[in-house]
């Protein structure tokens, strides 16, 4: 082939790789002070075709530990199943007054595991009805492109076709709504900076240990 066609080519290749590369959104979360948020859910829902999503096939898990829900936030997509290990000594008795997954466990004991299956989109507010100060959130996003934010407020979603889409941030203690609509062009790496307002930490605080708050 002549040289000047080998060069044509590849200079076509490499259009239609950077048409059609995956794109990267780093997403920072802060507060009215500027300070990092952590625990927020981040989300980029596509606009211009509906998202597929498939459920993990690995169990996802929110432990009982030490009288307190591990982890705080949980992000799954519709069809996730998720196990509820009692890792304490004691009995627990999780349930959710939610609106997308109402449910109440019966009371259960060390060393067992319950299970429930998630099939709505939404958010799922986990408490227990013997330790007050059990909170706990699964949020469940019809979309495959999803993260929580690290300590550092940043969520770094890789792996997005271009197109467009519409950007959402959820925290337990978010304020109103967050979210924006955002176009991805492909091979990017795009930050985008969201300030959400938070609430009051409301949280009961427990019991110190020792004092009381066990239910054998
Ligand atoms: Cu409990």
């Amino acid at each position: 082939m002549p040289r000047f066609l080998l060069s044509l080519s590849f200079a076509l290749l490499l259009t239609a790789a950077r048409l059609t590369a995956a794109a990267v959104v780093q997403v920072h979360v802060t507060d009215a002070k500027q300070s990092s948020v952590a625990d927020a859910v981040v989300s980029l829902i596509p606009l211009d075709a509906a998202p597929v999503f498939t459920p993990s096939t690995t169990p996802v898990v929110v432990a009982q530990q030490g009288q307190e829900f591990e982890p705080y936030v949980t992000v799954i997509v519709p069809g996730t199943r998720v196990n509820f290990p009692n890792q304490d000594n004691i009995r627990h008795q999780v349930y959710s007054l939610s609106k997308t997954k109402p449910f109440e466990i019966p009371l259960y004991g060390p060393g067992t595991e319950q299970s429930l299956l998630f099939e709505r989109p939404g958010i799922v507010a986990l408490g227990c009805n013997i330790h007050d100060w059990m909170a706990a959130y699964i949020v469940i996003v019809a979309t495959p492109y999803y993260l929580k934010t690290a300590t550092d407020g940043m969520a770094r979603l890789v792996d997005l076709p271009p197109g467009r889409y519409r950007l959402e941030v959820w925290h337990p203690r978010l304020s109103g709504e967050a979210n924006r609509e955002v176009t991805i062009a492909a091979g990017d790496t795009a930050q985008q900076s969201i300030t959400v307002i938070l609430k009051p930490d409301r949280r009961i605080r427990r019991a110190p240990d020792g004092a009381g708050g066990g239910y054998k």
